[in-house]
């Protein structure tokens, strides 16, 4: 058990059930001429994200933590694209809009793609989904049930639309999510601060927050732990050697 200095308390996984849901980590939102910037945002304040991002995911593969990468896409023919979300506000590109980075939002196009630094790894999950939460109209329920997951780690943008809106998805279907700070990111760091906030409110409402330290830390010292029993005899090769 990796036990994460966490808030509102210590947050456990092991390892084998738990699973990374990096949200998002798309050229859209993350780069300029994308589906952010369309919406009026600075993408810039989300550049600190992708390291940090990259990190956690190669800290949780490293351990054996499945990794899940979401991709909020669309159909080219936008028959999964409710039109309330295409033609809410005034963007000066809609959602399957021509842009710099092909069409907006669209399966397959390159700004729909994830940041080089996030490129999913042969053996991470890829979930393509429609809506903000990453378990409306996709499979990932049926992934994590299959690979009986019990404990999510969550990274990725925007904190307080797709991740919030994930972790509170993840939080009603009886899952221990712990969102990692340094490792997702808003267009208002205010809202990034509000949310990590409530999350942990109330004893943990909908979940735990912690440092990329605090997780970085936790691990260090499991895999310490890992190579102090390998240098160390166990108590049958203490009795054997007797
Ligand atoms: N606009 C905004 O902050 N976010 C999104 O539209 N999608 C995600 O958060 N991925």
């Amino acid at each position: 058990m990796i036990q994460v200095d966490a808030l509102p308390g210590p947050f456990e996984f092991e390892p084998a059930h738990t699973a990374l849901v990096m949200i998002d980590m798309q050229r859209d939102f993350i780069e300029p001429g994308g589906f952010g910037a369309a919406l009026g945002n600075d993408v810039s304040l989300l550049a600190p994200v992708v390291p940090a991002a990259a990190e956690l995911v190669a800290l949780c593969r490293a351990i054996g933590v499945l990794v899940v990468h979401t991709q909020e896409c669309h159909r080219p023919d936008l028959s999964d694209c409710p039109p309330a979300k295409r033609l809410r506000g005034k963007p000066s590109l809609r959602i399957g809009d021509p842009g710099p980075m092909g069409r907006i939002l669209i399966e397959g196009e390159p700004g729909a793609g994830f940041v080089p630094e996030l490129m999913p790894q042969p053996g991470d999950v890829v979930i393509a989904k429609p809506g903000k939460g990453a378990f409306y109209g996709t499979r990932l329920a049926e992934v994590l049930q299959d690979q009986q997951i019990t404990r999510l780690i969550f990274g990725g943008v925007t904190t307080e639309v797709c991740v919030q809106t994930t972790m509170r998805e993840a939080n009603d279907r009886g899952y221990e999510c712990l969102l990692v700070e340094e490792a997702t990111g808003s267009y208002f760091p205010q809202f990034k601060a509000a949310t990590l906030a409530m999350i942990r409110a109330q004893g943990g409402i909908v979940g735990w927050t912690a440092s990329l330290r605090a997780v970085r830390a936790a691990l260090d010292f499991a895999r310490s732990g890992e190579s102090l029993s390998f240098a160390l005899p166990n108590e049958s090769n203490q009795s054997k050697g007797a």
